[in-house]
């Protein structure tokens, strides 16, 4: 009984955690009216789909199986992104030039003067050019 509800606590915690940081809790996705402010029956209202959302067998309990499945299937959604960005001549495949060129890209975005060189020039706006995964 202890361990079930151990178990319970940090599923629900790590579920807790995976809706804060895992997705960016930005306006986009907890403003779900987008007047610009979140409420907390917003992020309530979010929380409770989420959570109907990981409840896979909707017994109402979250199992450490459905946490596992919902991170996986999170993880494999980010991947995919990952490699559709990489994609750059669209052809449905990533080959080791396009991937290695997506890395050699994301180090430099912070290059913000674009002299090809990271230095204290490009610090302060760290990010500044950097794309938004998903973005071209
Ligand atoms: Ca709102
Ligand atoms: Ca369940
Ligand atoms: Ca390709």
């Amino acid at each position: 009984m202890n361990a079930s509800i151990t178990t319970l606590s940090i599923g629900f915690l790590t579920l807790a955690s995976s809706i804060a940081f895992a997705r960016p809790p930005h306006a986009a996705h907890f403003d779900i009216d987008q007047d610009g402010q979140i409420t907390r029956a917003e992020v309530e209202s979010r929380a409770a789909s989420k959570a109907q959302e990981v409840d896979a067998d909707g017994d109402g309990l979250i199992s450490l199986e459905e946490l596992q499945a919902d991170h996986a299937r999170r993880q494999l959604e980010r991947m995919q992104a990952r490699l559709d960005e990489a994609d750059s001549n669209g052809d449905g495949v990533v080959g080791q030039d396009e991937f290695s060129a997506q890395i050699v890209e994301h180090v430099f975005a912070r290059d913000s003067n674009n002299d090809d060189v990271l230095n204290a020039a490009d610090r302060g706006e760290r990010g500044a050019r950097r794309p938004r995964p998903g973005q071209r």
